[in-house]
Order: C-alpha cells, then sequence, then structure tokens
C-alpha cells in the first residue's frame, strides 16, 4: 500500500481548498498538514527549510507524493487532477479549470455538492452522502 500523500497549507480555503477538495473528491485518503498558530515554527522555521532542499520553489500550498513534492498551487492542481485521474488527456485543457472552479465557487449547486470530509486520525478520508 503506498502512503497517503500530504496536503500543506494554512488552515484556511484560500489557494489550498480547491486543492483539498480535488482530493476529497477522489475519496484518497490523504495527510492534511494545515498550519494555523504554529506557521511559525512548524511552517517557517520547520517544513519550508526541509522541503526547499526537495523543490526550491516550496510555498503553500503544496503536496507530497512519495519523492515527488509540487509547489505552486496551479502546479499543484495540475498535478492532483492527472494523479487523480480527474482530468483526462481528451478534454484536459477544456475541463480541468471548470472542474476545479465548480468544486471551489459553486458546492451548493455543483454534482459534487453532497461530497462531505471526515478526518480519521491525522488522515483525511471523504465519502458522498
Ligand atoms: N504563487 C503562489 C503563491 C503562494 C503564496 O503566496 N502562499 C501564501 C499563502 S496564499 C503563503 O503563506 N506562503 C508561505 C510562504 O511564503 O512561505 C501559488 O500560487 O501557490
Amino acid at each position: 500500500m503506498t502512503e497517503p500523500c500530504t496536503l500543506g497549507y494554512h488552515k484556511i480555503r484560500g489557494l489550498g481548498a480547491p486543492c483539498r477538495m480535488l482530493l476529497c473528491f477522489s475519496g484518497e485518503p490523504f495527510y492534511n498538514k494545515a498550519y494555523a498558530g504554529d506557521l511559525k515554527e512548524e511552517w517557517f522555521a520547520k517544513d519550508k527549510p526541509a522541503l526547499v532542499a526537495r523543490n526550491s520553489y516550496i510555498n503553500l500550498p503544496y503536496v507530497i507524493d512519495g519523492d515527488t513534492v509540487v509547489t505552486q498551487s496551479n502546479s499543484v492542481l495540475l498535478y492532483l487532477g492527472r494523479k487523480l485521474a480527474i482530468d483526462k488527456d481528451a478534454d484536459f485543457f477544456a475541463n480541468h479549470q471548470a472542474g476545479c472552479a465548480t468544486l471551489f465557487l459553486s458546492p451548493a449547486s455543483s454534482p459534487h455538492s453532497r461530497l462531505t470530509c471526515r478526518r480519521l486520525t491525522s488522515a483525511w478520508t471523504c465519502a458522498t452522502t
């Protein structure tokens, strides 16, 4: 079994929300590394210096998937869309941004509105209800 990937961002929606939503929509468990009052110690003093060695552009949001570290929100969305097989080659450019926007901006009216996320220990899993 492969280790779930880690999505790192602030404990707010912001640029991390569509990234988290892609993971939730896919049903893949993932570690939700959400920085809050510990930002200075956990992000700036610990994780950022460690991750910059693996990706010199490291910022929030980022995704760690095994040996791969992807950062910059658009790149994270492209990576997750491809990894989770949400973005299909046939309609990659036509659908990618629209899919994220639907998840991000219109949860109430989107076909995914019944998606719920549950936190299990340190990983997140999602289910449609
Ligand atoms: N161009 C970047 C902007 C990233 C960014 O500005 N991240 C903010 C939060 S929205 C942050 O707190 N970065 C942490 C840092 O500078 O180390 C992206 O699209 O991901």
